[in-house]
């Protein structure tokens, strides 16, 4: 017989994340780096009781908002490379609705995160509880339905022993390098309080290794083939480098064959910025080096990326009529974007692979030396905008120099929205693999200081710097406070622009007035001074404002030295961004307007759009 173990619902399922396990460096760790909760009715009696057994095993962490908390968890899933990751449970309603928008950043980052939200009785004789939405037609619908959308994986768990296949299920996804990304088991109520005899080897140890496929023989051979009759080939190295963990093998492939390598924002630090042939930031907030190769290239190995519209120019910028694109992912959907030569594998397996293949083939030396060059070019330009200044507003890259020369290229930077993301993808000078940390997939304002959290608890050892702007600070900063309270030190650098500075930009790019962006610009009766060092300091960091670059490089002399979470804050140039570098974005202008701006902006963006190349 069976042997069985009586246990709630709740229980079963804390029981159970305890109990997996992978292995890392040839060390057995549990693979859930622990459970994210903020509680209220429909988690705190039944998943809150059964967190409180296990918490040695399973650490519980409470956080202030329950978006940033699974920010937290999922910024930590990526910073382990999607080796180990985290759970985020909350109470019913808006506690778990908090958690959508950040259900949708793993979603499009293809990252692993497990949400155990609350969800209304299943035996629906209380209803309408409290916090609780009556559909009309459908008895069956729950404000939970909404992580429908943006989950891999969801179930509701409506009877005990669902849980079961839906835990298998759930590991399953998790741990898939292809399927990745976020689950959702949205527990009813009063069935996380249910009892029910679970089989006891439920909760046997179980160890998950990433699943690294190999190349299919046919598509080898037929990217070998473009590979080897391409003059002018290039690398796009995307995040999946990094999630494959597979640096090495990049570097290995590309210095044999003496191709160039640009990188996406997820795929940024795949080689460090000194490496020769890593021409850097490629597309939208791209470096002249690797954008002026796109465009001429004629076989572009796309490696672990989305292809997604800041990488391609919004698909303008391989402007080569002959081109032939190589996805290599383990994802089919990504590998065969735009009539590309899929190469579905592992990145590590392909790149060995292709290596082997490859062996002794060469790109002809003059497109090699080309980008060397290009390279060189490139780090002056660079080396300009990010020089020290006197201004009273510097400008973002100008602060950026700053941060590099103070904290080197040894420190885990961190950054999701605003203006920072393109001046730091073209000018940040990463150095390990994973030691630039953008969320660009989904840009999502308020990731960053809840990220960097994340970001920490996977390395704690290492110094985490968060770029924020003034806009998304004001949106989502309270886990400051939880950084001081577990001890997990951020250095925040906090660009003041007075607004949301890029929207600002791009609104005159694209003919608007100067309308509702910049604070000054907005319907006010009192233009707000937000004192920001005072607020980071009432949440219990050390926080000083500073008035210079100078006064700022000094300043993170001293956060470095600190052990707690710091708040550096400096007033910034709105209107300036690094015009060096970077491609054309589709970004759709009014066709009609009373705005002579905009019909001038709408007629340049007419000549764009024509040049597109399929
Ligand atoms: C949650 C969310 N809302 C809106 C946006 C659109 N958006 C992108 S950047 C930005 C302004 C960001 O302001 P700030 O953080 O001050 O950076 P700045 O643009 O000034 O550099 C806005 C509104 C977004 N990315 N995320
Ligand atoms: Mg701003």
């Amino acid at each position: 017989m069976t042997k069985t173990v009586r246990l709630t619902m709740a229980q079963a399922v804390t029981r159970f994340l305890s109990r997996q396990m992978t292995e890392i460096d040839g060390r057995r760790v549990p693979i859930f780096g622990g459970v994210w909760a903020i509680f209220g009715h429909g988690n705190v009696a039944g998943v809150g009781e059964a967190l409180y057994p296990v918490r040695d095993e399973l650490p519980t962490f409470r956080a202030h908002n329950e978006q940033a908390m699974a920010h937290a968890a999922i910024a930590y899933a990526k910073a382990n490379f999607r080796r180990r990751f985290m759970a985020a449970t909350s109470s019913i309603g808006p506690g778990a609705l908090n958690m959508v928008t950040a259900a949708a950043l793993a979603h499009v980052n293809r990252l692993p995160v497990l949400f155990l939200p609350g969800d209304v009785f299943a035996n629906r004789l209380p209803d309408p509880v409290l916090q609780q939405a009556e559909d009309f037609s459908d008895g069956t619908a729950s404000v939970n339905d909404c992580f429908r959308a943006v989950s891999r994986y969801f179930d509701r768990i409506t009877r005990p022993e669902q849980i079961i296949p839906a835990l298998n299920r759930a590991m399953q996804v998790l741990t898939d390098p292809a399927e990745c990304g976020p689950v959702t088991l949205s527990l009813c109520q009063d069935v996380q309080a249910e009892a029910y005899d679970y089989p006891e080897s439920l909760f046997a140890e179980r160890v998950w290794m990433p699943r690294r496929v190999r190349p299919d023989r046919n598509e080898l051979a037929a990217a070998v083939a473009a590979l080897k009759g391409a003059k002018r080939p290039l690398v796009i190295a995307g995040g999946g480098v990094l999630y494959s963990q597979a640096s090495g093998e990049l570097a290995k492939l590309v210095q044999g064959a003496g191709i160039p390598v640009c990188e996406t924002q997820g795929g940024k630090s795949s080689l460090p910025d000194d490496h020769p042939l890593n021409m850097a930031a490629v597309g939208v907030t791209g470096t002249s080096a690797a954008n002026r190769l796109a465009e001429e290239a004629d076989v572009v190995l796309a490696v672990g990326t989305r292809l997604q519209d800041f990488t391609t120019g919004s698909w303008a910028l391989f402007k080569n009529a002959g081109r032939t694109i190589i996805g290599l992912n383990t994802q089919g959907f990504d590998a065969g974007k735009h009539w590309a030569l899929p190469l579905v594998a592992d990145a590590a397996e392909g790149l060995v692979e292709l290596s082997a293949a490859l062996k002794g083939w060469k790109a002809p030396p003059v497109w090699t030396d080309n980008a060397l060059k290009g390279k060189t070019e490139w780090q002056a330009a660079a080396a300009k905008v990010t020089a020290s200044t006197n201004a009273a507003y510097p400008s973002d890259a100008q602060v950026i120099g700053a941060v590099q020369r103070a904290m080197g290229s040894g420190v885990t930077l961190l950054h999701a929205a605003g203006g920072l993301p393109g001046e730091l993808h073209k000018l940040w000078q990463a150095g390990a693999p994973g030691s630039y940390h953008a969320e660009y997939g989904f840009s999502t304002m308020g990731y960053e200081i809840a990220g960097g959290l994340g970001v920490k608890m996977a390395k704690p050892g290492e110094e985490v710097v968060v770029m924020v702007g003034d806009g998304s600070y004001l949106m989502l900063n309270s886990e400051i406070a939880t950084s001081v309270m577990l001890g997990l030190k951020l250095t925040i650098v906090l660009l003041d622009n007075r607004g949301y500075g890029c929207i600002n930009r791009l609104q005159m790019a694209t003919g608007g007035a100067n309308f509702n962006n910049l604070l000054k610009d907005s319907r006010h009766e009192v233009m707000p001074d937000v004192d920001f060092a005072a607020h980071a300091a009432s949440l219990g960091a050390t926080a000083e404002k500073v008035a210079s670059i100078a006064e700022l490089e000094t300043a993170l002399g001293r956060a470095k030295a600190n052990s707690k979470t710091t708040v550096l804050v400096i007033d910034t140039d709105p209107l300036v961004s690094t015009e060096a570098g970077g491609h054309w974005w589709d970004v759709a202008v009014p066709e009609v307007s009373a705005r002579r701006e905009v019909n001038a902006a709408r007629k340049k963006y007419e000549e764009a759009v024509g040049s597109r190349q399929g």
